[in-house]
């Protein structure tokens, strides 16, 4: 198998260079998984419930640690990079309290009583893009872990930094040998061999919606079950009642964050045409203010572009568009061979190729819209349905356009898309099944309905 060069993309030089595993890698992974999982699921509640607690706090203290590993790895500033790890401990924590709440239902029946098992999986493959890739793993594997499953994941090659150290901080708390392995590789063979695996018998996957079709295809062919978390092309609708010096403010965080390479970002800007023009006032000075710049710094807002590849293919959305403004970003021997580029205001029509595809860049698309019918048929005019924004004070307008959005994932007067506490996913082609929340580690069980008799006879 040929070797992985991990390259750090504010300076472009290689930080690493790992194995890809292979196949029979990745079988004996999962058999040692399978073990590992009969013992966990034995366990008493309580005993998985300390072990994932202990988990959250030898992550806790690893926060600067794996934080720096992160800049290094995927160019987020030092600042977003502290709340991605310390969100690991914390969504660890909040699974943690899922294995003694693992509640069953008791139903009424004639003869004798019926009761439901929420029964773990066995083994959980988890797939992770190169945009968020502690926190989404951790998505998968805390709520995974704490439902009585292995999990087996495979980071992007791009970005399995943090990754790989997750998987080594969980044997330092204490994790059995074989429950939570990170398996650093190519998604056409590991990847694949998870969905292919007769022992991986769940697989949750996040990154382009072409991709997690094929792995949905895998997966149904073998009867497993699947979550998806793809593309999204997602609105920021400003009406002329709102806050409009709040809702331009927030606007360039709202899609220029983590460098636009953010599933929810608000990447089209859909505005009331009454207040277009001062609208657009607002936000030039706004975006001229999004600090672009050395991740290691705590004044910046936006790191490099993850790869070369990646910036050609954002800058290809800039060919012919009316770009009204755009921020800056380093040059010359500050930007060194980094894959930076300047965040871009671009004039668009419904149909223009900016207004319908995925950028994962830091390019806003803004579109003008008549009344609250028309914007909710602009907000709808893509294939996905992820996340967006309403910016408004008229609260009735508030709750009938969040009822008209076909997202998973909206917010009004805020640009807030993962809070933990709540289920995270999207509608469309944006994805299947939910994340995060109450629910999530039900979501790693299979239900068993077992009837117990008492008649005598
Ligand atoms: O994603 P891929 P990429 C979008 C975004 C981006 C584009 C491509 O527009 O520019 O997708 O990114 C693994 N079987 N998003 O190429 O290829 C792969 O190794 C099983 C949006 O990184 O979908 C990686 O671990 N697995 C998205 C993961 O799948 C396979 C986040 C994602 O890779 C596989 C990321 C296969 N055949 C990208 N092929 C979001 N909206 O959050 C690849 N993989």
């Amino acid at each position: 198998m040929s070797a992985l060069t991990v390259l750090n993309p504010a300076t472009a030089q290689p930080i690493a260079t790992l194995e890809r595993a292979d196949v029979a890698e990745v079988d004996a992974a999962v058999s040692r998984a399978v073990v590992a999982q009969r013992r966990w699921a034995a366990l008493p509640p309580g005993a998985r419930a300390d072990a994932l607690r202990a988990f959250a706090r030898v992550v806790e203290e690893h926060v600067e640690e794996l934080a720096r590993i992160e800049v290094q790895n995927s160019g987020h500033p030092i600042g977003s990079a502290r709340w991605e790890a310390a969100h690991v401990g914390q969504v660890l924590n909040y699974y943690a309290g899922a294995p003694e709440r693992l509640l069953g239902a008791q139903i009424p029946v004639p003869g004798g009583i019926d009761v439901t098992f929420h029964e773990p999986y066995g083994v959980v493959g988890i797939i992770v893009p190169w945009n968020f890739p502690m926190t989404i793993a951790s998505w998968g594997f805390a709520p995974a872990l704490a439902a009585g499953n292995a999990v087996v994941l495979k980071p992007a090659e791009l970005t399995p930094l943090t990754a790989i150290r997750l998987g080594e901080l969980a044997l330092e708390a204490g994790l059995p040998e074989g429950l939570f392995q990170v398996i650093v590789g190519s998604g056409s063979v590991v990847g694949q061999r998870f969905v292919s695996h007769p022992d991986v018998r769940k697989v949750v996957f996040t990154g382009s919606t072409e991709v997690g079709t094929e792995v949905a295809a895998g997966c149904a062919r073998l009867l497993k079950p699947v979550t998806l978390e793809l593309g999204g092309k997602s609105a920021n609708i400003v009406f002329d009642d709102a806050d409009l010096e709040r809702a331009a403010a927030a606007a360039p965080g709202a899609v220029f964050d983590n460098a636009g390479q953010d599933c929810c970002a608000r990447s089209r800007l859909l505005v009331q045409r009454s207040v277009y023009d001062r609208f657009l006032e607002l936000l030039e000075p706004a975006v001229a203010a999004w600090r672009v710049g050395d991740p290691t710094r705590d004044d910046v807002d936006m790191g490099p572009l993850i790869s070369a590849g990646h910036r050609d293919g954002v800058a290809s959305f800039l060919d012919g568009a009316n770009v009204a403004f755009r921020g800056s970003a380093p040059t010359g021997a500050e930007a060194g061979d980094g894959f930076w580029f300047a965040p871009a205001v671009v004039l668009a029509a419904p149909g223009d190729r900016i207004a319908q595809d995925e950028v994962f860049g830091p390019i806003v698309a803004v579109l003008p819209f008549d009344d609250e019918a028309d914007a909710i048929r602009l907000a709808n005019d893509t294939i996905y349905g992820l996340a967006g924004s309403i910016w408004t004070e008229n609260l009735g307008r508030a709750v009938r356009v969040s009822r008209g959005v076909r997202s998973g994932v909206l917010s009004v007067n805020s640009h807030s898309s993962v809070r933990y506490w709540a289920p995270f996913g999207g509608m469309k082609a944006s994805g299947l099944g939910r994340e995060l929340g109450p629910d999530a580690a039900e979501h790693f069980t299979e239900t068993k309905n077992v009837f117990y008799a008492t008649d005598a006879s």
